[in-house]
């Protein structure tokens, strides 16, 4: 949300981003819709939806639900195309000042709003919500479309809620809004840092509201006109029918009310794929043992645990909250000559509806031909092939020690030009710490922690060493003032590994967890060790994570996913089921 000045408005509205062109990997899984989408628009008038992007980020995923659901797009290219529409779905992304702006040079503010005041079928997402109000914070007091009442403020973090807003939380609904019937009470997903707070004044658009810290308006309705805070093409099958309700307003399926027992921000399930090129140079899941991924044998190839693509589509059905893919040879590798890791994207956010974060090699890169990449142009191409967030391990890093060395924000770095540009819960920091064991607090400048276990020497603390290149490379810099530097630098949520831990199926390091998690505002992801359900439990009742990631225990099919969120559900954790 906290995203970019643009460029100019003219700028924006060039269309088709063009994929870049391949010829090196072919996808086979069969895309098909599931049967309780199965109903098709019957003609062609009928099956177009009018798509309003004006090129601020990525609305991929949304152009991949609608597709899925059977649909055609037309873009929105002059404010006619509004008028004309016959409905009509704008998925804000982006700041609001920005999209104000655009909305206002090109006339397209003024059609939107005659188009909503002669209540035609209009869907707002996300920023698409918060434009209708009056006004927001986001970039100082700033005037929105002004049809509903109320100022668009951010969350407040200083009652210890996490900001940005992000995971799976539950709706409290107001009133008949028609699109929210196969909601009951399931999760949808939610990233976001701005809010509208139901008023007097506002109380009849509001359809649902939500609760993270505030009461916060959730969805509005009035007649054909919806809009959402949440982002139903990132909610699985309870968001997708969320837009199919939309789309076939006058479907009639029976309501599916009172299934599900969301009351809360759960915590998240997170299945993760590290990727890689085998010797063969395919494209395959693999997976380490504290970071060595290749097979003890005479060959020593590279450890393969399946097709990444499929893998994803599997871990999807099977309920993760959300997929990572980490680009683990990124820091050799130029992503953007890695058309199959891009490709492996596209394929993926077709058929999975779940957030998709991509990492590996997100830095500045000069290629052989002396052509300069910014780490923004690598980012860029990530999110346009269909990542929701990208994560920062190495670069990340170096931006730490030098913002702690001068205390300067310098605004050049990886790290905060994303986030100036697609806003900080786009983007993630992995960690890839290593234990280092002092007998003595003050014998390192680093935080240390007393361990609950002690080093091979009795050793009673231990600080944490963080690594560049895939574990390769110790730096002068702990997990702990990293963590802190990041979260300053824009960081909007941290994806905490350890190499100790990480193939060994012990358990998380809860001590490192909670170091991390207690320190920072963000949201931290506990990795590294899942081997049993109880791993989960564990994590989530001693530390403060909102979320665990597991990858081993999932590609050999050790622990179901289902398994683990069955076994959290049992011990009171709310979980998205
Ligand atoms: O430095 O920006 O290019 O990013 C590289 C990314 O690749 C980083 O996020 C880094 O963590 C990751 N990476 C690099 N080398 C490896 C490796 O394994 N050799 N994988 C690697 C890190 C760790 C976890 C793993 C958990 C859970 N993988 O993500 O999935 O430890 O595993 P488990 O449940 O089996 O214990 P850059």
């Amino acid at each position: 949300m906290e995203a970019p000045p643009f460029t100019s408005p003219s700028s924006l509205l060039l269309r088709p981003k063009t994929p870049l062109s391949f010829t090196t990997f072919s996808h086979s899984a069969k895309v098909k819709n599931p049967t309780n989408f199965s109903i098709r628009a019957s003609s062609s008038k009928d099956s177009v939806v009018t798509l309003l992007d004006y090129g601020a980020g990525n609305v991929r995923s949304v152009r991949n639900a609608i597709k899925f659901l059977g649909f055609e797009i037309k873009d929105v290219q002059t404010p006619e195309d509004i008028l004309n529409a016959s409905r009509l779905i704008f998925p804000g992304v982006g700041a609001f000042a920005p999209a104000m702006e655009v909305l206002s040079k090109t006339g397209m503010g003024e059609a939107l709003c005659s188009y909503i005041e002669k209540d035609r079928p209009f869907l707002g997402i996300c920023l698409g919500l918060q434009l209708l109000f009056e006004s927001s914070e986001e970039n100082g007091l700033i005037k929105g479309l002004g049809l509903i009442p109320g100022t668009v403020g951010r969350f407040d973090s200083s009652n210890g809620f996490r900001v940005p807003h992000i995971g799976w939380n539950a709706l409290q609904v107001a009133k008949d809004s028609e699109i929210l019937d196969d909601v009951g009470n399931r999760h949808v997903y939610f990233v976001h840092s701005y809010r509208a707070m139901p008023s007097d004044d506002n109380k009849e658009w509001i359809s649902s509201t939500c609760k993270y810290g505030d009461e916060f308006i959730a969805s509005i309705r009035r007649g054909n006109v919806h809009a959402v805070q949440f982002h139903p093409e990132k909610s699985g099958d309870v968001g997708l029918s969320v837009l199919r309700r939309f789309l076939y307003p006058k479907s009639k399926v029976e309501k599916k009310l009172g299934e599900g027992k969301a009351s809360k921000l759960a915590k998240r399930v997170i299945a993760c794929l590290d990727v890689r090129a085998n010797d063969k140079g395919d494209l395959v899941v693999t997976k380490g043992d504290q970071y060595d991924v290749r097979e003890n044998t005479k060959e020593n190839e590279v450890r393969n645990l399946g097709k990444p693509v499929e893998l994803a589509e599997q871990y999807y059905k099977d309920g993760a909250d959300e997929v990572s893919f980490l680009n683990i040879t990124g820091f050799r590798d130029f992503p953007l000559g890695d058309l199959p890791m891009l490709q492996v994207l596209r394929y993926t956010s077709e058929n999975v509806f779940v957030p998709l974060t991509v990492g590996g090699g997100i830095r500045d890169f000069t290629d052989s031909t002396g052509r300069h990449y910014s780490s923004l142009e690598v980012a860029a191409e990530y999110f346009r092939s269909g990542a929701d967030k990208i994560s920062i391990g190495s670069d990340a890093v170096y931006a730490a020690e030098e913002y702690i060395r001068t205390g300067v924000k310098t605004g050049k770095t990886s790290l905060e030009q994303i986030s100036r540009v697609y806003g900080n819960q786009a983007v993630v920091v992995s960690i890839d710490p290593r234990r280092v064991y002092v007998n003595n607090p003050n014998d390192v400048q680093f935080q240390t922690i007393r361990v609950s276990s002690p080093g091979p020497n009795g050793e009673e603390y231990a600080w944490y060493q963080c690594t560049v290149n895939g574990g390769r490379e110790g730096r002068p810099i702990g997990a702990y003032e990293l963590a802190k530097a990041v979260e300053e630098l824009g960081a909007g949520e941290i994806l905490l590994n350890c190499i100790d831990c990480d193939g060994q199926g012990k358990g998380f390091d809860v001590d490192l967890i909670k170091l991390i998690s207690d320190a920072v505002n963000i949201p931290v992801i506990a990795s590294s060790g899942a081997g049993v359900p109880e791993h989960f439990s564990e994590v989530f009742t001693k530390t403060n994570a909102s979320a665990a990631l597991a990858a081993g225990i999932f590609h050999r099919k050790e622990v179901p996913i289902q398994s683990v969120k069955g076994h959290l559900s049992k011990e009171d954790i709310e979980v998205r089921m």
